[in-house]
């Protein structure tokens, strides 16, 4: 025979703790660069709540819920395009004046408690409110502000858009005055360019741009209000109760895989050297691509292939 292959081949059955212990120790160096993200960010968003996904509501009139765009999905559906792997909710009502709207927002926000962020759009229809105020507009958007804030939701509050109709300019103007030392959103920079031939509701383009404004004010958002994690572990300060870690300790279980490694990526508990007790440790198990979570057997995997050269 000119070759002898030497195959060493590992089998997932009972194993010497001793051993996994000293294993785990290689292993969990071997691994030590490896870091995740905190409460791992969805399309490059924040998890402001760490509950596995992102969710986007956006709050508003005819102008959130998208009248007059060709393609009938508004500002919000682009931001699902811009975003896909989020989730994001249209509750725009067409037609709608602000105070029928903070009445809206105190009951509604109540069924969307596990929100991240909540776009705030709404005033233009106040124009036709009889005795109207921008005064009482602005306290209004406020409130319906404050509604969204009170489920724990980053809220960015947009001011209104410009329009085509002259009569209405000097109104929307006045709204808008009020509102600048509270919005995030500056839709009224877009311009009345991007208004369709109603003379206020955007058109497919200004609709463009508006999901555009608004994903660059989720990307900054995200950073400004990312929750704390104190130890740098992949888990936010806060939610670290949720696991039974400790929210000052990066690896609570001190078996080479950080907490947040454990929780979202493997799937392994961050409080057992091996959590699925089929006698190898969690980063002995992720080293050779075994599920730490799973007792079942793996299929045996080759840890090394030596070629001896033929004999002369
Ligand atoms: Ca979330
Ligand atoms: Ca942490
Ligand atoms: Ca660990
Ligand atoms: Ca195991």
């Amino acid at each position: 025979m000119d070759f002898l292959k030497t195959l060493s081949v590992i089998y997932p059955s009972s194993m010497n703790r001793a051993i996994n212990c000293i294993t785990a120790l290689f292993f969990a160096l071997l691994l030590g660069g490896e870091t995740a993200s905190a409460c791992p960010d969805i399309d490059g968003l924040a998890d402001i709540n760490c509950d596995g996904k992102v969710q986007i509501v956006c709050f508003g009139d005819s102008i959130t819920f998208g009248r007059s765009d060709e393609l009938e999905i508004g500002y919000p559906g682009r931001l699902l395009n811009i975003y896909p792997n989020t989730i994001v909710v249209n509750l725009g009502v067409p037609g709608e004046k602000t105070p029928s709207g903070k009445r809206r927002a105190a009951r509604q926000f109540a069924s969307f408690a596990d929100t991240d962020f909540v776009i705030v759009l709404e005033g233009i229809n106040d124009y036709f409110i009889e005795d109207r105020s921008a005064n009482l507009t602005k306290d209004n958007i406020l409130k319906i502000v404050q509604s969204a804030q009170n489920i724990g939701a980053v809220t960015l509050l947009g001011n209104l858009t410009a329009i085509r109709r002259s009569e209405q300019q000097g109104w929307v103007d006045a709204v808008n005055d009020r509102l600048a030392p509270h919005h995030q959103i500056d839709f009224f920079s877009l311009g009345n360019g991007i208004i369709s031939g109603d003379l206020i509701h955007p058109n497919g383009l200004g609709y463009d741009q508006m999901a555009f404004l608004v994903s660059l004010t989720l990307q900054s958002a995200s950073v400004t209000n990312r929750p704390i994690d104190t130890d740098l572990d992949g888990i936010y300060d806060f939610a670290e109760a949720r696991f039974g870690t400790n929210p000052f300790i990066a690896d609570t279980d001190l078996d080479g895989l950080a907490d947040g490694l454990e929780v979202f990526t493997y799937g392994s508990s961050p409080l057992l050297l091996d959590s699925d007790g089929d006698g190898f440790s969690d980063p002995q198990e992720v080293a050779i691509g075994a599920n730490p979570a799973d007792p079942r057997p793996s299929p045996p995997i080759i840890s090394t292939l030596e070629v001896v050269p033929p004999q002369s």
